[in-house]
């Protein structure tokens, strides 16, 4: 049945797809091409239905051929080619680009296997392989008529042709790279784009196979798994730089196929190569794919016969680049020699470029001279893909306000004293299509049956729901509509893990990686908190919370693993002591992903959004759990201070420090964890937990996480935070008893939400950075 649908659905989105195409041929719009190693998809058969305007005459008629709508539609896999929010991130943006009718694609990776799928086995995490393509993807058409040819490592040599050094690439290894489209679909709009997803296969062209020479043969095997590997697997990481070849060469796979795919294109159409930056524009999704800047170059140069300065203007003015993190062990810098023997002739355009760059500064910067160093491209055998990127495009912008400006004035500052009319910011944004609407209907019919239906198009009309927030009738609506999610959630909880949770209770959700700056960890310690109270004071009064986490963990990442493991030690215990289970429940929901965020999401009342000030970039949870009502406990970091703007101080739980005082303590470096310890009564008490066998007596992970609280001076200010979390928690519990008051602050959250949807984001990267506009079709 769910591949009848499919089929049915394609006939009519492939008809749209074509008229798609050829209106933008046609009207020779300007297009733009979103690269991104990561595009976290998830199902799309409800999506496309609810875009086609399909979804209740699918839903009904499966139900009345004795179908349920909803395991049908779960047939499909959740397509996880990203970790986590800049995968999420680029999805979203596609399916804006369509349903504002902009002519923007996707260009990534067909990876064979996604993010993998996380199992919990005692309490750890154990990950197996996510072959999401072991069904047909029902969504994708190969074309193997665009094949394209990517080649690696060889040798370059020069010559002197007519008075020009020419290069000629010799001994190179081939690959082949086979796009497979899909269809993303706009909503209610006959537009069709496409994601061009590139698999890696090998061609046995090359090879002579005589009898006589059996190692040719296993010569030619190790080639094609060589090449297999390239588009085999996403790298589960999302935070942590690691010098690794193969992810070099998908880097490379995916910028080189992308970019002679659009130059091919654009060749056949228009004529001079001069003209291509009123034609097309390249974003790339962090700096991942920043490698088309030396890319480009070699193409327009080697094979195009530009000059450099010809090549160099056409380049500079056609890629932009957007920055996810300040991290600095998330930032990207490959091994000179790495790049010099996979892509020699890409290493000598770098060599130039970083050449040609420090020479300017030299003379056209001498206030920045003993900057140079720590700017260069090219520095201490490394090369940094941040300034490469930088260096290479025309708009540099940071995902949240916050994030811009540290970008300028801290992590880029001389980067943004030399271009500054590069930077510029743009919030992030999610699709309320998916995020709203499909995973939430009975919300949006509230919200519709209040302010009428515009906002769908229109969501920044959600503010029209302010002079209701008091509304008794609407709060009522609202409330209902909660707890229904939430008993939904609890059959799901009590069916898979067979525990029960109080659908009265708060629900409290925590769901995104699984990282130290993300601080889970402080989340944890104020739940032991509140065991050890229920444990001191048996009869004390409390409103039932649930406390809900989500979240994988990179597979190499301990600190990460044990603290998931520790989050299941204290659900096991909380969970079933007799003075604590009614008041306090924690789950770890395994597997978090997009299909369960869109579960948990439309449940949640309150949303932790508790990272380190200043190092979170923006956030998108955060505004998914806003638009469904939920409230922000959160740090003013990424998107959360905007958020907090727009709702108002009363409307949102902020605590701890300010990134500004997180910065002043890591100047001065006289933060002492130690003394948080000693001195917060309650602190100590929930940390001796994890070392003195309370949980179990085998706790070596646990006093892992004691020691680089203590001995490592706790990298997060978890322990400087906790008695302001505690503080804020305490509000939420106050506030949560007042029903009017609460429900009152959630729909003034969802009011601004619509700021957050992911249209208006795209609106301002179409007019600031792309220059494109909206094409109608017919
Ligand atoms: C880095 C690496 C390092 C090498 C291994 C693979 C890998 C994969 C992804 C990344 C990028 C990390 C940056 C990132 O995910 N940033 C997140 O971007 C979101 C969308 O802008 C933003 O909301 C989050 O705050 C930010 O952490």
């Amino acid at each position: 049945m769910f591949q009848s649908i499919c089929l049915m659905m394609r006939e009519s989105i492939h008809t749209n797809w074509h008229k798609t195409q050829e209106v933008y041929r046609d009207s020779e719009s300007k297009q733009v091409y979103y690269f991104s190693m990561e595009f976290l998809l998830g199902r799309m058969v409800e999506t496309n239905l609810l875009n086609m305007g399909l979804l209740s005459l699918y839903s009904e008629t499966l139900e009345s051929l004795g179908f349920d709508p909803e395991e049908v539609f779960h047939e499909e896999h959740d397509a996880g080619l990203g970790n986590g929010g800049l995968g999420r991130l680029a999805a979203c943006f596609l399916d804006s680009l369509a349903s504002l009718q902009l002519p923007g694609h996707g260009m990534g990776i067909r990876y064979k296997y996604g993010l993998f799928q996380q199992k919990v086995v005692n309490g750890y995490q154990v990950e197996l392989p996510d072959y999401w393509l072991k069904d047909e993807y029902m969504w994708e058409t190969k074309r193997s008529d665009k094949t394209i040819e990517v080649r690696f490592g060889g040798t370059v040599e020069t010559s002197n042709e007519n008075g020009s050094l020419k290069f000629h690439h010799h001994d190179y290894e081939r690959v082949l790279a086979i796009p497979y489209d899909v269809p993303i679909v706009g909503y209610q709009n006959e537009t069709v784009n496409t994601l061009r997803l590139w698999s890696a296969e090998s061609t046995s062209n090359h090879f002579h196979f005589h009898s006589s020479r059996g190692h040719d043969y296993y010569h030619y095997l190790d080639y094609k798994r060589s090449v297999e590997k390239i588009s085999e697997f996403l790298y589960p990481d999302d935070s942590y730089y690691e010098g690794k070849i193969l992810r070099l060469k998908q880097q490379y796979f995916l910028v080189s196929a992308g970019l002679q795919s659009i130059l091919q294109r654009f060749k056949k159409q228009f004529k001079e190569l001069k003209c291509l930056p009123n034609h097309i524009v390249v974003q790339i999704n962090d700096t991942h794919p920043s490698l088309i800047v030396p890319e480009l170059m070699r193409l327009l140069i080697d094979e195009e016969g530009l000059d450099w300065d010809e090549a160099w203007d056409i380049t500079q003015r056609t890629v932009a680049y957007t920055n996810h993190t300040t991290l600095s062990e998330a930032l990207e810098k490959w091994p000179e020699d790495m790049i010099q023997s996979l892509f020699p002739r890409l290493y000598l355009i770098i060599k130039e470029i970083n050449e040609r760059f420090c020479q300017m500064l030299w003379f056209d910067y001498p206030e920045l001279r003993d900057k140079i160093p720590e700017m260069a491209i090219l520095s201490y055998n490394q090369i940094h893909m941040a300034h490469l990127a930088m260096v290479g495009s025309f708009s540099i912008n940071g995902v949240a306000k916050l994030h811009t400006d540290i970008l300028k004035n801290r992590v880029m500052k001389p980067f943004y004293t030399v271009f500054p009319k590069r930077f510029n910011n743009k919030t992030n944004g999610i699709t309320h299509r998916r995020w709203l609407l499909n995973c939430n209907p009975e919300l949006a019919t509230v919200l519709s049956d209040t302010i009428g239906p515009n906002w769908i198009k229109e969501p920044h009309r959600l503010a029209s729901l302010l002079p209701f927030a008091d509304d008794a009738g609407l709060q009522e609506s609202i409330a209902k509509v909660k707890h229904e999610n939430k008993k939904r959630l609890a059959h799901y909880i009590k069916k898979h893990y067979d525990i029960t949770i109080d659908d009265k209770s708060i629900v409290d959700v925590h769901i995104k990686r699984l990282h130290g700056y993300k601080r889970q960890l402080l989340n944890l310690f104020h739940i032991i908190h509140l065991y050890q109270l229920c444990l001191e004071q048996p009869t004390i009064e409390m409103t039932p919370r649930t406390f809900i986490f989500g979240a994988k963990a990179a597979p190499g990442y301990l600190f990460a693993k044990h603290v998931i493991k520790l989050i299941n030690t204290v659900a096991e215990k909380v969970n079933h002591h007799p003075h604590v289970r009614d008041k306090v429940k924690v789950i770890f929901l395994e597997n978090y992903q997009v299909s369960l965020a869109e579960r948990i999401i439309p449940a949640a009342d309150v949303s932790e959004q508790i990272s380190t000030a200043s190092k979170e970039a923006s956030g998108t949870g955060n505004m998914k759990l806003m638009m469904n009502g939920a409230l922000t406990i959160g740090t003013l970091d990424g998107a959360n201070v905007e958020i907090s703007e727009l709702v108002g101080p009363n409307n949102i739980f902020t605590f701890g420090l300010t990134s500004e005082e997180v910065f002043a303590y890591q100047q001065r470096g006289d933060y002492r964890a130690r003394d948080y310890y000693n001195n917060d009564r309650r602190l100590k008490s929930v940390m001796d937990l994890l070392v003195n066998q309370h949980f179990t007596n085998d706790d070596v992970e646990f006093k892992d996480i004691f020691y680089s609280l203590l001995s490592n001076n706790d990298e997060y200010f978890v322990l400087k935070d906790f008695d302001s979390y505690v503080h804020a928690h305490k509000l939420i519990e106050q506030s949560y008893h007042n029903q009017h008051e609460w429900l009152q602050k959630s729909i003034i959250n969802i009011a601004h939400s619509g700021t957050f949807s992911s249209d208006r984001t795209i609106q301002e990267y179409a007019k600031d950075i792309w220059e494109i506009e909206p094409k109608k079709q017919s």
